[in-house]
């Protein structure tokens, strides 16, 4: 939507993955790009890149410069496993809730220095690294936010809320259909 690319969406109920998707991608994670060529990105990271690899215009930008690559990464392995631990301890028996916890706020704290410094994660403007970041943030607060409310992280807290009412998030939030084999295909963002 913000490179002003257009796709083929295909919403799918997690608990109720669809063949095609185990047959375009065998992990089954979503979200999944099948781009006109066969070629398969199934890392929402190679989906942001390919979005932004032609955007010119404004100051968004791939996260290449000053290590944003690693910070994505950190954000999308460790701490989404502690996220996952916090989230859903009973499928999560290694550590404890709370020590899934410890751990990831220690991320938390980490981004709340760096947006301490900058307004964004890649320094004055929003860029690829905010948007990649924020949704797990904003999962891991919700976890218990009367928690988070505890822990002071004010320019984490308000980097988030800007980013939980920005237009670009709220549209893509909408409820979407689960898509079933048959049905038209519907283009979004819708023309
Ligand atoms: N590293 C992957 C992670 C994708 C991922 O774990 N997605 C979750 C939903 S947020 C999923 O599809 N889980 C599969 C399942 O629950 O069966 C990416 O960034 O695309």
């Amino acid at each position: 939507m913000q490179a002003g690319v257009a796709v083929q969406l295909r919403e799918v109920v997690l608990r109720d993955k669809p063949e095609v998707l185990r047959d375009a991608s065998p992990k089954a994670t979503v979200p999944v790009l099948v781009l006109p060529d066969g070629q398969v990105l199934e890392e929402s990271f190679d989906i942001l890149q390919w979005a932004l690899s032609d955007y010119e215009q404004g100051t968004w930008r791939p996260a290449e410069p000053s290590g944003l690559r690693e910070l994505i990464a950190h954000n999308d392995g460790e701490f989404k496993r502690n996220l996952d631990g916090y989230k859903y301890p009973d499928r999560h028996l290694e550590k404890s809730r709370e020590e899934y916890r410890a751990a990831g706020e220690l991320w938390l704290a980490e981004l709340d220095h760096r947006l301490m410094l900058s307004p964004y994660l890649a320094g004055a403007h929003p860029g690829a690294a905010d948007i990649a970041v924020f949704p797990f943030v904003r999962q891991f607060v919700n976890t218990d936010a009367e928690w988070f409310a505890t822990t002071g992280y004010r320019a984490l807290s308000a980097w988030l809320t800007a980013w939980l009412a920005s237009p670009l998030f709220i549209s893509v939030m909408n409820k979407y259909v689960p898509w079933q084999p048959g049905d038209e295909p519907m283009v979004f963002p819708s023309p």
